[in-house]
Order: structure tokens, then C-alpha cells, then sequence
């Protein structure tokens, strides 16, 4: 059984950057075999250094938005993974227009068959945040999470932090906000331990 874990976020919220730290924290802290979905071909890709520093088996499929696909496609991918790597943790990084009910409904759908947990954090781009706060797509993300990270803390001030978080408090009440920077691995521990707790 596989734990399922999607970090979601519009375009350039740093998902890439999170998934490679997080990886290596599972692979060398938890000593988990952690296998990566990618939607897209992204401008960063999977860093092949990094990959082997952290000693992780990684595949890498691009095979378009996972959120477009149906939910047997994406059984059919995780199947895959499974047979040929067998991994503890299989993180996914869904387009940044993904809707969030369509991963949960494609996750929810495989739970008990191979998948024995699923967590999703939804990240937030601070410097981006006031101009695409009104975006139906990043609203319906916002109101979707259980987990809301807002990334990059190290390139904005806390008072802008401490807006945009009363901001997101507004979108969603329920939620738990982390700040962390994925770049500088800010609070990247806490989140990875919150997302497999
Ligand atoms: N300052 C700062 N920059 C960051 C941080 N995390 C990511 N970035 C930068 O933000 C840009 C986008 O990061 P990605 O990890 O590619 O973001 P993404 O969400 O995967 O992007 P797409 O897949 O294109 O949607 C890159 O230039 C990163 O270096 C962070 O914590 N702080
Ligand atoms: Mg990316």
C-alpha cells in the first residue's frame, strides 16, 4: 500500500521545488521509497543530482494533467509505479489549474486498493497572491485545502505574510497555514511530518 501525497498550487508556487525537498526528507530522513508524478514537462524538471543525492527512485511521467485524466488513468499510472517500484510515498504534482475535488474524487476512488493514506497541501505564491486572488481556479483551490502553505517567506516581509494569511483566512477558516520556504527549506520539516501524520 502506497501513501498518496499532491501538492496542488497555481502556476510558479514553488510545487516542484517542494516535491524534490520533501522527497529527500522521506528518502534520507524516513527512509521512504518515494516515487514523483509530474504532470508536465516544467521548466525545472527533476534535477538528476538531486534525484541521486537523495538515493530516490524517481519516474518521472509526463502524461498530461492528471486531473484530466480519468480516474482509472490514474489507477492505471499508480498500478504501474507500484508494480515496478513498489514505493512507500508517491507524490504528485497536478497542473496548477487542477481542480482539487477532481484529485480528491481520483484519490478517493483508489483508497483501500493501493492507496492507504492521501494528504494534499495547496501552496500559495505570496508575490503573486493579491493579483490572482480573484481566479475562480485558485479560489476553489483555497477553499479545497485541509493544508495551505504559503511558499516563498523568504522573499517577502512579514507584513505582507501576516495580510495574505488573514486573507487566505477569509477564503477558508478551516484550514491550517504554514509558511515555509521551499528554497531554503523553511519549515519543510514540519509540513513533511503534517503530511504523513
Ligand atoms: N524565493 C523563493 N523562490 C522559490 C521558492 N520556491 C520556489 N521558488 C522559485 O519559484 C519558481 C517556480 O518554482 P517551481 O518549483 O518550478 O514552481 P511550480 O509550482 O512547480 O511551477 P509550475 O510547474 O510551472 O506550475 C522557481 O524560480 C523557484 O526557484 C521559495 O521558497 N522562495
Ligand atoms: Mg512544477
Amino acid at each position: 500500500m502506497m501513501k498518496i501525497l499532491t501538492v496542488g498550487g497555481f502556476f510558479g508556487t514553488g510545487k516542484t521545488t517542494l516535491i524534490l525537498k520533501l522527497s529527500k526528507i522521506f528518502a534520507q530522513n524516513n527512509h521512504k521509497k518515494v516515487a514523483i508524478i509530474v504532470n508536465d514537462l516544467g521548466k525545472i524538471g527533476i534535477d538528476d543530482k538531486i534525484v541521486k543525492e537523495a538515493g530516490l527512485s524517481v519516474r518521472e511521467l509526463f502524461g498530461g494533467c492528471i486531473c484530466c485524466e480519468l480516474s482509472s488513468s490514474l489507477a492505471d499510472t499508480l498500478q504501474n509505479i507500484k508494480d515496478r517500484f513498489n514505493p512507500d510515498i508517491v507524490i504528485l504534482e497536478p497542473s496548477g489549474i487542477a481542480k482539487p475535488a477532481q484529485i480528491l474524487a481520483d484519490v478517493q476512488y483508489l483508497k483501500g486498493e493501493i492507496i492507504e493514506k492521501s494528504a494534499m497541501v495547496i501552496l500559495v505564491d505570496p508575490i503573486m497572491f493579491n493579483m490572482l486572488a480573484d481566479m475562480p481556479v485558485i479560489q476553489d483551490q483555497l477553499k479545497a485545502a485541509k493544508i495551505l502553505a504559503i511558499n516563498k517567506i523568504d522573499a517577502v516581509d512579514k507584513s505582507t505574510l501576516s495580510i495574505i494569511e488573514e486573507k487566505l483566512k477569509a477564503f477558508n477558516s478551516k484550514a491550517e497555514i504554514l509558511q515555509i520556504s521551499a528554497l531554503e527549506g523553511i519549515n519543510v520539516y514540519e509540513l513533511a511530518n503534517r503530511l504523513l501524520s
